[in-house]
């Protein structure tokens, strides 16, 4: 048994799971991970314990548990610094962090109108208020990023780091949601969807037997 175990919620919709998944199996050490079926009886009580957000992602690491995927993220880099989560270089890691922030704090029409549902394909939902703005602001996001500090590698700052982490949901939405990605965004979402821990992740989520009736738009 590993001594680091990650709580997710169902891989099909969790998109704060996948990010704190991804992170962790790129920081290169085994963990045991605990699937937590979300909006199932009892689900709410067993969250409650979990931390004082009663959310997943929840990373236990001998005795400590650290809630909240950006926390995680940070926790990991530190103990893990040759695991490069976050760019060597110092400019390009300031930028990655105001990136990642803007993802942890931002796009909320984004997230509350196109919720992630890997298995799914809903071309013809409706857009929610703000939605059409929110995918043209991370774009544009991801072209700026790409075109100035995305030498060396096929992510957003170049090799692979917490940002592409939190960034991989939004790419996952657009397919579901059939918004079609032009030049070096689609290129940069095509880049996220060949990572074979990308991968393994979306098998996982379309095989499992849960469904979230208010996701399944
Ligand atoms: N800010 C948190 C957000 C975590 C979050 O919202 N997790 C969702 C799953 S994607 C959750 O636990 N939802 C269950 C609920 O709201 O009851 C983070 O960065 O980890």
């Amino acid at each position: 048994m590993a001594k680091r175990k990650l709580i997710i919620g169902n891989k099909n919709y969790s998109s704060w799971s996948l990010r704190g998944w991804l992170i962790t199996k790129r920081a290169g050490i085994p963990f045991d991970e605990e699937v937590l079926p979300l909006y199932q009886q009892g689900t709410a009580e067993k969250k409650a314990v979990l931390s004082p957000a009663g959310l997943v992602p929840v990373l236990h690491d001998d005795g400590l548990a650290i809630w909240d995927t950006l926390a995680i993220a940070e926790y990991l880099h530190e103990e893990h610094p040759e695991a490069r989560l976050w760019p060597a270089d110092k400019e390009k890691r300031a930028v990655a962090r105001a990136v990642t922030s803007q993802m942890h704090s931002g796009f909320l029409a984004l997230r509350a109108h196109m919720p992630m549902n890997i298995r799914r394909s809903s071309p013809t939902a409706v857009r929610g208020e703000g939605v059409l703005e929110d995918i043209e602001k991370m774009t544009s996001l991801w072209s700026l990023t790409r075109s100035q500090y995305g030498e060396g590698g096929d992510f957003l700052f170049g090799e692979w780091c917490i940002a592409d982490a939190f960034y991989t949901p939004p790419v996952f939405r657009f397919q579901t949601y059939g918004i079609a990605l032009e030049g070096s965004a689609g290129a940069y979402a095509e880049s996220v969807l060949a990572m074979p821990e990308v991968k393994e992740w979306a098998a996982a989520g379309i095989a499992e037997p849960w469904s979230i009736e208010q996701y399944d738009l």
